[in-house]
């Protein structure tokens, strides 16, 4: 297994949508098994493919607060979320290509959703709670969206400043 770079907003790579696999092979089981090791390393609790720069409909989660033993990764592949509480809850989202900086979201509190699993078997999933939120944040990064999406323009647009000065900052510190 091996550590990926995770792509930081702005970055129009976020903003493409990802396709969809057409097989489950040993060589996707192996990025699945990277996306793992990314995001644990990060850490953090969802990563989409497109994070690291791929632009597959892959998702990795772990939203077990890890000691090592009790690890419970999901792999979702192809997720297809097939139906939406009306009922919604609100978490405080952060995302690991938007560091350090964490907002509110409003969400559907459950949603259901379809998708193949690490051994390419069709499943169906009921989700609710910090897990539900999770899988639309990440099924989300699929279609190019981002959470700072849901927030007015002003902090959305001071987010995204942020960020592109500590780019800039950070370039000079390589340079
Ligand atoms: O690590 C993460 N934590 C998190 C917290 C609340 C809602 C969603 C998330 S996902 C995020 C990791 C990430 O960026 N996934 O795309
Ligand atoms: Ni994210």
């Amino acid at each position: 297994m091996s550590k990926r770079k995770i792509i930081i907003e702005p970055d129009p790579i976020l903003r493409k949508v990802s396709e969809p696999l057409e097989k489950v092979d040993n060589e996707l089981r192996k990025l699945m098994d990277d996306m793992l090791e990314t995001m644990y390393s990060a850490p953090g609790i969802g990563l989409a493919a497109v994070q690291i720069g791929i632009l597959k409909r892959l998702i990795v989660i772990d939203i077990s607060k890890g000691e090592e033993k009790k690890k419970n990764p999901l792999f979702l592949i192809n997720p297809i979320i097939t139906s939406r509480s009306k009922d919604t809850s609100i978490y405080e989202e952060g995302c690991l290509s938007i560091p350090g900086h964490f907002a509110e979201i409003e969400r559907p509190a459950q949603c259901h959703i379809n998708f193949l699993d690490y051994t390419g078997k069709q499943k169906q999933l009921k989700a609710d709670g910090l897990l539900s939120t999770c899988i639309q944040h990440e099924i989300d990064h699929l279609d190019g969206k981002l959470f700072i999406d849901y927030l007015s323009k002003l902090k959305k647009n001071m987010i995204i400043k942020k960020l592109l000065k500590q780019k800039k900052t950070q370039d000079k510190i390589v340079l």
